[in-house]
């Protein structure tokens, strides 16, 4: 298949295109390298290094045979937009392209307005140059399981069947997001499952859990094909950052009573998911759901995990919750449903602590790197608007 992913110079992005190649499919790419100046913004840096995208690319030819078609451009153009899909007539577009961090979004309102403006006009972009370029093909699109929130009922994909007054229908199920940021995916959902009705589009939309993980199979030891891994507050997730965090001895860092909970996911599966939707598209008109994540935790059964297996490794660090900077539930109910991607094939990896490990040796020859930005890491973005620092609960 042609598949083109949007937002190819990202953390998910680099590795879906070399296991889309790996797996005989034609892959070009978008980007305008924004994640790299978002992260550079908030005085942070990769821990992993990754080269420029012109290495990337020749990397790509040298260990993959494939030349990778690049367009270099803004999401939210939509003429360069129209241009690229007339151009790689793609058969899948997955489209990865926005700014996904909460914290970033929370900073003011500049930053929450890009965010929805970047993410929401993106979007619409692309469901227009679809419609004028590739009407049959299909967009995978990246939501996000904080779309739902964390309601006291159980979290169906996508859609619920209700009963009002005697009447019955099928219904998205209500979103209440958690971030100006998860919000921005929640207005995306909503057009794009109206552009699927109005313009007989074909569309999966993934709520994805919390990723972690530092590599995928098809990824080969050369530096250029490596993806970034970021563990400032505010592109670096839960996971990403208590290893890093052990890496350079900080105590890891859940917030508050720690016992929020998420679904989670390694890299490695989401980029197995991602393909699965890519390979198995809906027919035309047909908006599904999919909730993409392995298995719920809450952030301190996390950092205990990361704790025991950073102690085989050699690696003594402590947990020393801090206030939490978030509006969010501490302690609430969670159960989503997450079968669609089960039944179409979708193998999790159990072996989160052989996961973990990995992500600990592929850390430390970079402690270094950390350690330069050790400041980033520490939060101070508050849901309330101020800009203060978290201080330990247990005051030490
Ligand atoms: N958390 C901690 N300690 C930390 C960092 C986070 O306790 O050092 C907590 C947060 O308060 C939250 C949970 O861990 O309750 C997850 O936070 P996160 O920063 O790992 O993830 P989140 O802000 O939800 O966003 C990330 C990605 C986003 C994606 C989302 C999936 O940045 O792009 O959409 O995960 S989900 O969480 O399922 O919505």
């Amino acid at each position: 298949m042609r598949i083109l992913i949007a937002g190819v110079d990202g953390y998910l992005g680099w590795p879906l295109a070399q296991h889309l190649v790996s797996r005989g499919h034609e892959v070009a790419g978008i980007d305008d390298y924004s994640r790299r100046r978002w992260v550079g913004e908030v005085g942070s840096q990769s821990a992993i290094p990754i080269a420029r995208m012109a290495e990337r690319l020749e990397g790509f030819r040298e260990n993959l045979g494939h030349n990778l078609r690049f367009f270099k451009g803004d999401l939210t153009d939509y003429d360069f937009v129209l241009q690229a899909y007339r151009a790689f007539r793609p058969e899948a577009i997955v489209y990865l392209g926005e700014m996904p961090s909460a914290p970033y979004s929370m900073i003011d309102v500049h930053h929450a307005v890009y965010t929805q403006t970047n993410n929401v006009m993106g979007t619409l972009c692309t469901l227009f140059a679809m419609r004028d370029a590739v009407p049959e093909c299909h967009l995978v699109k990246l939501g996000t399981m904080g779309e739902y929130g964390t309601p006291n009922v159980d979290i169906p994909e996508g859609f619920f069947e209700i009963e009002y007054r005697g009447r019955k229908d099928r219904m998205m199920f209500p979103r209440r997001a958690g971030s100006w940021y998860h919000q921005s995916k929640v207005h995306d959902t909503n057009n794009v499952e109206m552009a699927c009705r109005f313009w007989d589009l074909r569309s999966t939309d993934i709520m994805q859990g919390v990723v972690y993980g530092t590599r995928i199979e098809a990824m080969s030891e050369d530096p250029r094909m490596a993806t970034r891994f970021d563990f400032d507050q505010c592109f670096g997730t839960a996971i990403n950052r208590f290893c890093a965090q052990a890496v350079i001895g900080l105590p890891l860092s859940p917030f508050g009573k720690g016992h929020q909970k998420r679904g989670f996911i390694p890299l490695r599966d989401s980029i197995q998911c991602l393909t699965i939707a890519c390979e198995t598209p809906p027919g035309g008109g047909e908006y599904r759901v999919f909730n993409q994540f392995e298995e719920v935790y809450s952030v301190m059964e996390l950092a205990e995990r990361v704790q025991r297996v950073a102690g085989t490794v050699g690696l003594e660090v402590e947990i020393r919750p801090i206030e939490n900077p978030r509006t969010e539930a501490e302690e609430h109910y969670y159960n989503p449903d997450h079968e669609h991607l089960l039944k179409l094939g979708y193998e999790p990896t159990h072996d989160m602590d052989e996961e973990l490990k990995k992500m600990l040796e592929d850390l430390r020859p970079h402690q270094a790197r950390i350690e330069a930005r050790r400041e980033a890491q520490f939060p101070d973005i508050r849901w309330d608007g101020s800009r203060r620092p978290s201080g330990f609960l247990d005051k030490g």
